[in-house]
C-alpha cells in the first residue's frame, strides 16, 4: 500500500523516471528501489532515465524556451503564482513525502515546502521587476541601456537534503526569466520530484498556452542523467548543489564548454561566541543548527569557536540539552532529530568521529541509537567534539549532527580560526558588543557568503542571496539580484541624431 501522500500525486508502485512537462516518458534505465531514512521501507521504485531520455528532456526544454522566452515576463510570473498556489494547497503531502524520503521532522519538511511557496511569492514580483539601466552616452543624440534576455533551458542538480526547495530557488526564478528547467534530482530523493513534476503539471493543464517542456524531469545516475545534462549547449547554465567533488567536475565539463555555472557546495560553518553573547539565545541557536536536519543541511553549524571564559558554561548547556533532545522517527509530534539519510551517512559520521579522537578530541555523545527509534533506520546520538582548530578533520564537511567546540583568547585570533577551513558557506557571530559584530561583517571579518550576527548559521531566508565563497562554489542563488544570472543581458546604444560620432572621439573619416 503506497502511503496516501504518496498516493494524492499519483505515485505508486513503479514510476517512470523523466517527465516533459504531465507527460512521463516510458524510460527504460536501471530500476532504482526507493526507500525511506526512517526504517527501510520500500516506498516503491523507479525507471531512471537513459540518456537518451535525458536528451529528449533537454531538446523538449531548449524548445520550450523558444517559445517562453517571448512570453512577457508578468504573464510568465502569472504561471509560477499558480505554482505557488498549487504548492500552498499541498504544503501537508509534499512535506509528507519529504519526510518518508529524507527523515526531515514534519516542522522541516513543511518548512521546506514553505521556502518554495516563498520563492514563488518572491519571483511573482520580480517577474515586473527585470530592471536594466539607462546609461548616460557619451554622444550627443543617443541613448545607452541594458536588457536582460532570457538565457535558454536551465540545469539544476539538487541535492537529497533539501529535495524540493532548492529546485524552487532555481525554478521560479527561471522561469520568470524566461527560461526552461531541466531537474536532475538526488536518487535518494525522486518521489519529492516527482511529485513536484505532477504538481506543476496540474498548473499546465490549466494554462494550455504555456509550453510544457519548461518543467523538465530526468531522475538517474550522474551517467545517464548528470553528463549529458552538464555537456549539453543547450543547456548554457548548471545549477548545481551538492559536494564539493561533484562541484570540481561539473565545473570542470560546463567549463569546458564555456558554459555558465552556478555552485553551491560544501559548508563548514563556523559560529564565534564572545564573552558579551547572550548565552540562552545561543544555546537555541547552536542546538537548532547543529542537531536540526540531523546535521545535514548546508547550512548546519559544525564549528563552534568559543571564548575561552564561556567553554565550560556553553559545554553544560549544550550537554544538557543534547541529553533530553527528542531523537526518534520524524513523524511523530515532538521529535526534533530523525534519522541520518542512510548507513553510508552513519559511518562516514563514525570515521569523523574517530579521526577527531585520534586528533585529540574528546567527544560526548555520538554513536547508533537504537532504543525507542524505528527499526531500520540509521538513528544517531549527536556529538560534540572539544578539539583545537588546527585538528585536520575540523577542516571537513561531515554530513553528520557532529559539533566541534574550539577555544579562542582574543577576537581576531577568532575570525581567523574562523576563516582558516577551505569552504565558505555561512557563519555567525553571538555578541553584544557592536564592534565586534561589525568587524565580523566588515571585509576584515567572515569570509563567507552569509554572515550573520545572533541568529545561527542554518534557516536562510530566501530573500536574501545564498551561496557561498572558496570551495563552496562561488554561486548565489535564491533572492536578492540572483536572478540575474539565470538571464544573458545585453547592452544597447541608439542613436538618434543625423550624425555618426565614434565613442573616445575618434575620427575616421571615409
Ligand atoms: C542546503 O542545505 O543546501 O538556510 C540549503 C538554510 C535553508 C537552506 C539550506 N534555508 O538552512
Amino acid at each position: 500500500m503506497p502511503d496516501p501522500a504518496l498516493k494524492t500525486f499519483g505515485i505508486s508502485g513503479e514510476i517512470q523516471g523523466a517527465a516533459i512537462g504531465g507527460e512521463w516518458l516510458k524510460t527504460s534505465g536501471k530500476t532504482l528501489a526507493v526507500t525511506s531514512p526512517i526504517d527501510k521501507r520500500q516506498l516503491g521504485a523507479i525507471k531512471c532515465s537513459t540518456p537518451d531520455d535525458t536528451n529528449a528532456v533537454i531538446d523538449a526544454a531548449h524548445d520550450a524556451y523558444l517559445k517562453w522566452r517571448v512570453v512577457p515576463a508578468p504573464k510568465r510570473g502569472e504561471f509560477v503564482r499558480r505554482v505557488g498556489e498549487k504548492l500552498r494547497q499541498y504544503k501537508v503531502e509534499l512535506g509528507k513525502i519529504v519526510s518518508l524520503e529524507v527523515g526531515k521532522i514534519t516542522q522541516e519538511a513543511q518548512g521546506e515546502v514553505q521556502e518554495m511557496i516563498d520563492i514563488c511569492d518572491f519571483a511573482v514580483g520580480l517577474s515586473r521587476q527585470l530592471y536594466g539601466l539607462t546609461i548616460a552616452s557619451e554622444r550627443p543624440g543617443h541613448r545607452m541601456m541594458e536588457q536582460w534576455h532570457p538565457l535558454g533551458a536551465i540545469g539544476v542538480i539538487s541535492a537529497f537534503n533539501f529535495p524540493v526547495a532548492v529546485w524552487a530557488w532555481n525554478a521560479a526564478l527561471a522561469w520568470v526569466c524566461g527560461d526552461a528547467v531541466v531537474w536532475k534530482p538526488s536518487e535518494k530523493t525522486p518521489f519529492c520530484a516527482a511529485a513536484v513534476q505532477n504538481i506543476v503539471a496540474e498548473v499546465l493543464k490549466e494554462m494550455p498556452d504555456v509550453p510544457p517542456g519548461i518543467m523538465g524531469l530526468a531522475i538517474g545516475d550522474r551517467h545517464t542523467v548528470g553528463e549529458p545534462m552538464t555537456s549539453s549547449h543547450k543547456l548554457p547554465l548548471i545549477s548545481a548543489t551538492g559536494s564539493g567533488r561533484m562541484g570540481r567536475e561539473i565545473a570542470q565539463v560546463v567549463g569546458k564548454r564555456l558554459g555558465r555555472s552556478l555552485l553551491e557546495l560544501g559548508g563548514n560553518n563556523g559560529l564565534i561566541l564572545t564573552p558579551s553573547a547572550d548565552l540562552d539565545l545561543a544555546t537555541r541557536a547552536i542546538v537548532f543548527a547543529a542537531v536540526g536536519t540531523c546535521g545535514q543541511r548546508c547550512t548546519s553549524l559544525r564549528r563552534l569557536i568559543v571564548h575561552e571564559s564561556h567553554k565550560a558554561e556553553i559545554m553544560r548547556r549544550l550537554t544538557a540539552v543534547y541529553a533530553k533532545l527528542k531523537i526518534g522517527n520524524p513523524l511523530n509530534e515532538g521529535i526534533l532529530v530523525g534519522p541520518l539519510i542512510d548507513e553510508n551517512a552513519f559511518e562516514t559520521m563514525e570515521k569523523a568521529l574517530a579521526a577527531a579522537k585520534q586528533q585529540g578530541g574528546k567527544v560526548t555523545g555520538g554513536g547508533r541509537l537504537t532504543d525507542g527509534v524505528p527499526a531500520g533506520g540509521a538513528y544517531v546520538k549527536p556529538a560534540i567534539v572539544e578539539i583545537t582548530h588546527q585538528a585536520p578533520i575540523t577542516c571537513d564537511e561531515t554530513f553528520a549532527p557532529i559539533l566541534y567546540v574550539m577555544t579562542y583568547k582574543n577576537f581576531e585570533e577568532a575570525i581567523e580560526i574562523h576563516n582558516s577551513v577551505p569552504q565558505g558557506l555561512s557563519s555567525a557571530v553571538f555578541t553584544s558588543d557592536v564592534r565586534e559584530a561589525e568587524l565580523f561583517l566588515s571585509p576584515a571579518g567572515s569570509d563567507c557568503g552569509i554572515a550573520n550576527v545572533n541568529i545561527g548559521t542554518s534557516g536562510a531566508e530566501i530573500g536574501g542571496a545564498f551561496g557561498g565563497e572558496k570551495e563552496t562554489g562561488g554561486g548565489r542563488e535564491s533572492g536578492s539580484d540572483s536572478w540575474k544570472v539565470y538571464m544573458r543581458r545585453t547592452t544597447n546604444t541608439i542613436n538618434y541624431s543625423k550624425d555618426l560620432p565614434l565613442a573616445q572621439g575618434i575620427s575616421f573619416d571615409v
